[in-house]
């Protein structure tokens, strides 16, 4: 089957995966089968925000999450449909999300092997204002004793990020897109409206050693550790230009497409960081590693990080191989 328009043969992500499997016996459909549960989903998220000035989705909903952040319509339908979508599948044993308080218990069994923990609609300040947001997702194999009748769910939900096995995001943005990693590298999938499926537009997607942009909310400078300020002095020095969305996914994929640093450091509102670990740092840190690039939460590598909970927060600075080296000889000895 080929692409009309360029003769190009047409991959979808489902092919794609099936395809990256059969490269690994004994590793049976389930991991394609939960990751069309993420897209179904995804697919789903994107209707809605596409069509969101047209449907009565737009506006805050009457609650406060757990973050005690106003929670927008939009999140909520992003929150059922993740839900919903990945609930059905029986591998899945154990959801988190940004917009509940407690971790949700599917199954018990042996067979749910997976858990999975997700920001269904990152950037929830830009949904009004037609600007990117996305959906972030991180896939971990449940720990055996979690897996009991009776064991704890947290157990296998609090593993650091190394022990990730696959990790995405989907920006809802000009185009809507889904990158994911294995481990085997970084890629991916344009969702092509006129067929309905993610298709391979970004194969083994690399970051440049070295960007043009820093991207940091500079309205918090003042509120910074001091070595933050005079690191961005010196890409200031450097004729570095700034960009800043505000939607982390938004943010992310500019950084791993086109280089740079991206950071979100320690302020007085936040002095352990804004961004969750589980379902934001963890994620994109994967990706950036995979990708030839690196994350830190200021002094220790992200993916190292033994997180306490579920919605624990971090300091998250990521990018380039020479911005973070840069980055590296602020740090206060
Ligand atoms: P959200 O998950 O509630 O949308 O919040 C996380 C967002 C990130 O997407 C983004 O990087 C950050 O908050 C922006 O925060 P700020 O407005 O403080 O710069
Ligand atoms: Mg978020």
């Amino acid at each position: 089957m080929t692409d009309s328009m360029d003769q190009r043969p047409i991959i979808t992500v489902q092919q794609y995966i099936l395809r990256e499997q059969q490269n690994f016996p004994g590793v049976s459909g389930e991991f394609s089968w939960l990751l069309s549960g993420i897209t179904l989903a995804t697919k789903m998220i994107q209707a809605k925000v596409r069509r969101a000035g047209l449907s009565d989705i737009l506006g805050a909903e009457a609650t406060v999450n757990v973050q005690g952040e106003v929670q927008q319509r939009l999140d909520l339908y992003a929150n059922s449909a993740l839900l919903h979508c990945l609930g059905v599948r029986d591998s899945v044993g154990v959801l988190a999300s940004e917009e509940n308080d407690k971790p949700i218990v599917l199954r018990a069994s042996a067979g749910a092997k997976y858990a999975i923990v997700f920001d269904p609609l990152d950037g929830s300040s830009n949904i009004d204002v037609n600007v990117s947001v996305g959906t972030i997702f991180s896939i971990l194999r449940r720990t055996e004793a979690s897996m009991v009748e009776g064991g704890d769910p947290l157990e296998g939900l609090l593993q650091p990020g190394y022990k990730q096995i696959a990790a995405g995001y989907v920006v809802y943005g000009s185009s809507t897109i889904l990158v994911y990693t294995t481990g085997r590298g970084v890629h991916g999938f344009t969702l092509d409206p006129s067929v309905g499926a993610y298709v391979l537009s970004h194969e083994h997607i690399r970051m440049p050693e070295k960007g043009k942009y820093y991207s940091i909310n500079e309205a918090y400078r003042d509120t910074f550790p001091g070595h933050y300020g005079q690191y961005i002095d010196s890409l200031r020095q450097q004729k570095y230009a700034s960009r800043y969305v505000g939607s982390l996914v938004a943010d992310f994929h500019r950084t791993l497409l086109k280089g740079g640093v991206f950071l979100y450091p320690p302020t007085t509102d936040h002095p352990h960081g804004k961004l969750r670990l589980l379902y934001e740092a963890n994620p994109v840190a994967f990706i950036a590693e995979q990708a030839g690039g690196s994350a830190t939460n200021g002094t220790t590598r992200i993916l190292d990080v033994q997180p306490d909970s579920i919605h624990q927060r971090t300091p998250l600075i990521l990018g380039s191989q020479y911005e973070m080296s840069q980055f590296a000889k602020f740090q206060p000895k």
